[in-house]
Formats: structure tokens, C-alpha cells, sequence
């Protein structure tokens, strides 16, 4: 059957089981969205596409599916590049589709020519330029297969306007081969023997749990492992839901603003088993000082991963599920009971020093909405942040107790992710209950987006912690730049009003008194609705390990005397 190049395209994605792209149509990309029309797909019209690649990323991240963005050449293109990078350090798999000007022209600075293969190859796990419309239906199968195999991550398609019309006999490529790309699957059994050896002898194990888990969907397999040799669980931000945060093994997140006594136990651990995490500086602080006393086990599907910045003692390659499950019939039964004791002493000091115990004293602290709005979701939804103090108070105070529920920027820390991922999460499944907590200067990012919410009708609940500066960087200027605030204080507009002249009904509120009553409004009312929370300005995120100082060498919160309500 003859196609164009563009028919083509919708052909394969129909295939890959896409039900909803999101992008902007332009020169470049015309036939594609002409061609659209014929296909059972439902089309996001974004106001920018940066929430484009933003929407697909939250659609991947919630749903295990491959996201789709379009976007137009040039500058559509280059819009897309902050997400795309996103999506890659988060390992996302997202398939991007750019059109491109005629092949004739490329090299020619034609109108709205721009080399994005160029610009993101190196933030895309693989990228194509095609020129001709017969290589489209291969280009498309393998994007896919390449951006949900392995390590997942986007692959963008660079498609020339003469290939998206075109036309061509399609014929649908059955297998795939792509003998350079082998993910490895699962470890060698004497390998396997040898961790559960060492989680034997270990007397001060922890696990490590970050986003692999989540991706490998292998988080009750190292439940199981926890539970069966009593071995605590530290998370990454980005594998947080992989433990319940009721579970007593469950020491919260790790790192900067790791739980302190998660930290400590890190630092004092005999054995460390890393399950889908990469020791990024945000959890190690000083490498030289990390761990100094565990022997490590990296359990990791990307093997330039291994040994990148922590020297392991047994590196595992694999799906993290496969080698899990492998793992698993070799571990004995065990009890760490003097370990869990001492890290109960740590937890208790850290309880004694935590915001969220302080008595009402009349000001509204960011930790103390967030977990009115745990209670006032039963701690059910799925949430979505900007980046910054509102994020780490997120990971920190709203206690997760399934996996997917934590949709936030790690790797890149992306400002503007929180509105656009909310709709693309939405999109999974319109009867989620999905939350942005946002800061003011995140949500102005890409505020733009609400246009898009309102057009397609979502029901999103937008709860922004506005304390009028942009508050980590104010933050550090405040740690470590003696309080001099240069550019982080911020004149934000009245967000209530912007609500409304989007037709979301909003609400301001500035006292703790008023929260219970705003969270009520907000599950009651149909639809999206958006909440103004003035917060306290200068509160800090506690503990801090600074930038590359000792995890160990935390900043804590002071010890408030209780006096006074
Ligand atoms: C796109 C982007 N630009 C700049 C930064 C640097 N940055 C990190 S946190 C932050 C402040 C965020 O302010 P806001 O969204 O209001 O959140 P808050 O920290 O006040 O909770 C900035 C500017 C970033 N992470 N992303």
C-alpha cells in the first residue's frame, strides 16, 4: 500500500499503541499534523513546547508507556531542548518528532533550519535525521524500541518536509536488529552467589533505592529483599513510592536533604546495595568521605554507570527485576536488630529538631500545607513539583506510600516541570487525583500551560508555596553568601486573579487557619482549581549537606525550645 512519509508515522505510532501526542504544528511539520487527522490520537495543543516534552515526560514517568512531543523545525525544535534534557538525565522514555525543512536545503540556512540532531545528541540516548519517506517506518520502530529497552531514555526523529509527503509503499518492519544494542538482562549466577554472600556477613546493611527501581518495576522484589534480611531502605528523590514510607524499614530520602539519620546510616553501613541508583553528587556529598566503611554492590542496567564516581566492591549488570527475582532464592533470612536500634537513637534526635512537630505559631511554613495536603488527599495523589525548597519539602513531607505518586525533575532539576507534567500524568488516567506543588518562581515558568489545562478540561489541583523569592537560591545566598539576596527576591502577579482569567477559581491563603478550608474547596470543586499559599519567606530546607562537604557534615535544623504556641 503506498503512504506518504506522514501517514507512514501515524501508521507506526498507532502501532506503538500511542493514544495521545502533544506538541504545536508549524512549516515545518504541516504534513504530519495533516496526515493526523485520519488516526484515532487525541493532539495536546501546547502554549510552548517545552511543555510539550514536559507533558510526555510526566505521561512516561506515570505510566511506563513511551510519551510523544512534536514540535515544529527551528525554533519549535529548540523549544523542546530543556525537556529533552529532562527526560534524558531521568532516564524517560520519551520519543520526540521534529520536522525538518526539505533535504535539498539542509546546510543552506533555509527558513527555520536548525541542526537539532546537532543540538541533542548529547542529550538523547539516540537521534535520527530522515530524509527520505522510506525510512521512516524503521526509524520509528526502532526509536521506540531503543527509548523503552535498557537504560530508557528520548529519542528524538528529525523528519524532512519532503520524506512527510513523499509517498512510498509501506511496509511495517517486523523485527528489529540492532546488534550494537544489547542490554545486558540479568548477572551470572556466581556473581548472584556472591552478593548474597556478602549480604550474609554484613552487619550494617542498607539498600539504596533510586529511580531503576521504579523504571524495572522492581520495587517488590527489593521489598522483599529488605524484609527478608532486615536491611533498612535509603531512596533516591527519584526513587521514592519504592518503599512505603510506613514501612519501619523505610529511612526516607538520602542526600542533601536526605533525613539525617538516613545520612548517618549511609556513612556507617558495612554494606551498601545500590539497586538502580548513580551515585550522583546530590547523595554522595564528598566521594572521598562516602560510605568509608561499607563494601558496595551496584546493581545497574548502564554499565558506564559502574564504577563512574563510587568504586564498587561487586557491580551487578542487568535489569534490575530480572536480576532482583535471579538474586533473591540465594539470600537468607537475617536480623539486624542492633543496627536498627542505633538508627532509631538517630531518628529520634532528628524527630526532636523536625518543623513539622512545632506548634502552631501563627505562620504558615511550607512543610506544615504540605501535610495538610497529605491529609486532605489521605496521602493518594499523585504529585508533581517545580524545583526547589518546595520540592525537597515535598519529598520530605508528604509520605509516599506507592510508587508513581512522586513525579519531580531529579537529575536536571528543572523549574517549570510541575504544571506541564500534571497534565501529562493526567493523561494516564483521568480519574487520578494529581497535585503540582509548585514555587512561585517554577510556576512562572511555565504558567503558560494553564491555557492548556483548561482546554483539555483536566482536573488539577495547582497548591503554589509562594514566599516571593526564588527560595533555594535565596537559600544558599543565606548559607553561603552571608544573606546577600542578589536577584532572588520576586514580584510574582496575583496568581488568584491569573487563575480567573483562565476561568480556574482560586484562592489566597496567608494563615494556618485558613488551609483546612482551602484544601475542602479544592477536592470539592470540579475540575482544576489553583491555590495561593503565602508562606513564610525565609525559611530554610533542613538538613543541608553543603555542596561537596561530608555527607555526615549535615546542617541541622536548631533545636526550637517548646514554649510557646
Ligand atoms: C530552569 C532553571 N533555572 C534556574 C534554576 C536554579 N534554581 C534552582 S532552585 C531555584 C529557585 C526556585 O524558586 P521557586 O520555584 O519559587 O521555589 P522555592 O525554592 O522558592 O520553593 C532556582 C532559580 C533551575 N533549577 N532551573
Amino acid at each position: 500500500m503506498e503512504l506518504s512519509g506522514a501517514e507512514i508515522l501515524w501508521e507506526c505510532l498507532m502501532r506503538e499503541g500511542v493514544e495521545v501526542v502533544f506538541g504545536i504544528p508549524g512549516g515545518a511539520n504541516m504534513p504530519i499534523y495533516d496526515a493526523m487527522l485520519k488516526y484515532p490520537v487525541h493532539h495536546v495543543l501546547v502554549r510552548h513546547e517545552q511543555g510539550a516534552a514536559h507533558m510526555a515526560d510526566g505521561y512516561a514517568r506515570a505510566s511506563g508507556k513511551v510519551g510523544v512531543a512534536m514540535a515544529t523545525s527551528g525554533p519549535g525544535a529548540t523549544n523542546l531542548v530543556t525537556g529533552i534534557a529532562t527526560a534524558m538525565m531521568d532516564s524517560s522514555p520519551v520519543v520526540f518528532i521534529t520536522g525538518q525543512v526539505h533535504a535539498h536545503l539542509i546546510g543552506g540556512d533555509a527558513f527555520q533550519e536548525t541542526d537539532v540532531t546537532g543540538i541533542t545528541l548529547p542529550i538523547t540516548k539516540h537521534n535520527y535525521l530522515v530524509t527520505r519517506a522510506e525510512e521512516i517506518a524503521q526509524v520509528v520502530r526502532e526509536a521506540f524500541y531503543i527509548a523503552r529497552t535498557g537504560r530508557p531514555g528520548p529519542v528524538l526523529i528529525d523528519i524532512c518536509k519532503n520524506a512527510q509527503i513523499q509517498k512510498t509503499e509501506f511496509v511495517y518492519p517486523e523485527k528489529i536488529q540492532l546488534p550494537g544494542y544489547q542490554p545486558p538482562r540479568t548477572a551470572p549466577a556466581a556473581e548472584l552467589k556472591k552478593a548474597a554472600q556478602m549480604i550474609k556477613e554484613a552487619r550494617r546493611p542498607i539498600i539504596l533505592a533510586g529511580h531503576g527501581l521504579l523504571i524495572s518495576r522492581a520495587y517488590r522484589e527489593m521489598q522483599e529483599l529488605a524484609h527478608r534480611a532486615q536491611i533498612p531502605v535509603a531512596m533516591t528523590l527519584l526513587g521514592i513510592g519504592s518503599m512505603p514510607a510506613s514501612d519501619p524499614l523505610n529511612l526516607g530520602m538520602m542526600g542533601m536533604h536526605g533525613e539525617a539519620y538516613c545520612n548517618l546510616a549511609i556513612q556507617n553501613a558495612d554494606l551498601l546495595i545500590a539497586l538502580g541508583m548513580r551515585f550522583d553528587d546530590r547523595v554522595t556529598g564528598n566521594l572521598k568521605t562516602y560510605a568509608p566503611h561499607a563494601r558496595k554492590i551496584h546493581v545497574e542496567i548502564d554499565p558506564s554507570e559502574v564504577h563512574k564516581n563510587v568504586v564498587v566492591d561487586l557491580p551487578l549488570f542487568g535489569d534490575l527485576k530480572a536480576v532482583l527475582g535471579d538474586l533473591l532464592p540465594y539470600v537468607e533470612e537475617a536480623r539486624h536488630d542492633e543496627w536498627l536500634d542505633q538508627i532509631e537513637e538517630w531518628r529520634a534526635e532528628s524527630d526532636s529538631r523536625d518543623i513539622i512537630y512545632w506548634p502552631d505559631d501563627g505562620k504558615l511554613y511550607t512543610a506544615h500545607v504540605i501535610r495538610s495536603i497529605w491529609e486532605a488527599t489521605q496521602g493518594k495523589a499523585t504529585l508533581t513539583t517545580g524545583v526547589g525548597q518546595h520540592q525537597m519539602w515535598t519529598a520530605q513531607y508528604y509520605p509516599f506510600e506507592e510508587p508513581y505518586r512522586f513525579i519531580t525533575s531529579g537529575g536536571a532539576g528543572t523549574m517549570g516541570f510541575g504544571v506541564p507534567a500534571a497534565l501529562g500524568v493526567w493523561f494516564t488516567d483521568k480519574s487520578r487525583d494529581v497535585w503540582v506543588i509548585d514555587g512561585d518562581g517554577s510556576f512562572q515558568m511555565t504558567q503558560a500551560e494553564l491555557s492548556t489545562i483548561v482546554q483539555e478540561g483536566a482536573s488539577i489541583k495547582i497548591a503554589i508555596m509562594n514566599n516571593h523569592f526564588l527560595g533555594m537560591v535565596r537559600q544558599w545566598q543565606e548559607f553561603f553568601f552571608d544573606s546577600r539576596y542578589a536577584a532572588t527576591p520576586l514580584h510574582g502577579p496575583d496568581f488568584v486573579k491569573i487563575a480567573e482569567a483562565h476561568g480556574i477559581p482560586g484562592r489566597r491563603i496567608t494563615k494556618p487557619e485558613e488551609v483546612k478550608e482551602a484544601l475542602q474547596f479544592a477536592n470539592q470543586t470540579p475540575g482544576p482549581v489553583l491555590l495561593d499559599f503565602f508562606v513564610e519567606m525565609e525559611e530554610a530546607v533542613y538538613p543541608m549537606v553543603p555542596a561537596g562537604a561530608d555527607l555526615h557534615d549535615m546542617i541541622r535544623r536548631p533545636v526550637r525550645e517548646k514554649t510557646t504556641a
